[in-house]
């Protein structure tokens, strides 16, 4: 393979499934469950605080007890021995690729164990279950507080940052996303429009599949690590 200098990660759901975290759109996923508009979007959060909150109190408890695997860990040593540049952004708002050592990391749709206040801004990390009686430590209003994830109709996080990657990179890869949710979905063009190889290791064909230059299909603790030991 030829030596790329700027390697650019996108990560989805896929990537924490064998670590026992739900996907969204599988057939048993979390949007089977639940309805986006109902746990997912500033206007639920307005007009059902509890609700949401109690959406993401389970999720966080789920986060609490896993582990990074085999894929995490190859991601980690691809960023730690590969002599180019290596960013990792990903969907995810678990803590799995932290855990196994991954250091340039971008939560493009923030993280489930930290909080955020909607009155004042501030954010800091929490692993406890929140509620609308719970005050601000900073502000110490109540009613405001709310776990740091991005919802639908909300923009993600550090976009220029990673706008700036994808337009400078030679080699992107999308893993164990279905390419349904928007900006990440069209990273791919941007990379492409880079010049950059785009590839996709998911366990079947994205709904952006078509876009990528280079596709391996399998579940990620196997395709990943071997295509890493390629790149390495
Ligand atoms: C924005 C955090 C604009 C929270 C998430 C109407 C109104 C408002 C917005 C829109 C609209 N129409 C369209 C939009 C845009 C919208 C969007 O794209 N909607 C979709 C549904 C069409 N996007 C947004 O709203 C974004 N913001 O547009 O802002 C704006 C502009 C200017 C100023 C202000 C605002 C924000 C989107 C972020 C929403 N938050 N998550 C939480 O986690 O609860 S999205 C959530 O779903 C994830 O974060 C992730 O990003 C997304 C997709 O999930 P995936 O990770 O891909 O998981 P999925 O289950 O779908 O797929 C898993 C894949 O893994 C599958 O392919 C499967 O085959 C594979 N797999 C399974 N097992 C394995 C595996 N692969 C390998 N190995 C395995 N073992």
């Amino acid at each position: 393979m030829p030596e790329y200098k700027r390697i650019v990660i996108l990560s989805g759901a896929g990537l924490s499934a064998e670590s026992g975290l739900s996907t969204f759109r599988d057939k048993d996923g979390i949007w089977a469950k639940h309805k986006i508009e109902d746990v997912a979007t500033p206007e639920a959060f307005a007009r059902d605080p509890e609700r949401v909150l109690e959406f993401y109190n389970t999720r966080r408890k789920g986060a609490a007890g896993v582990k990074p695997n085999a894929a995490h860990e190859a991601l980690a040593r691809l960023e730690r021995e590969h002599p180019g540049d290596v960013l990792t952004v990903t969907q995810n708002i678990d803590p799995l690729h932290e855990m196994a050592g991954t250091q340039r990391l971008i939560h493009m749709h923030g993280e489930i164990l930290k909080k955020l206040c909607n009155h004042c801004g501030a954010r800091e990390p929490w692993e406890n279950d929140l509620s609308t009686v719970l005050a601000c430590g900073t502000c110490e209003k109540k009613g405001g507080l709310r776990p740091d994830v991005v919802w639908f109709g909300e923009m993600p996080y550090q976009m220029e940052e990673i706008s700036r990657a994808l337009g400078a990179c030679d080699l992107f890869l999308s893993i164990g996303t279905s390419g349904t949710v928007y900006p990440a979905a069209g990273f791919v063009m941007e990379a492409r429009n880079a010049g950059a190889h785009t590839v996709e290791l998911n366990l079947e064909p994205s709904e952006g599949a078509s876009m990528f230059a280079q596709a391996v299909h399998g579940p990620a603790t196997k395709v990943v690590p071997a295509f890493v030991d390629g790149l390495l």
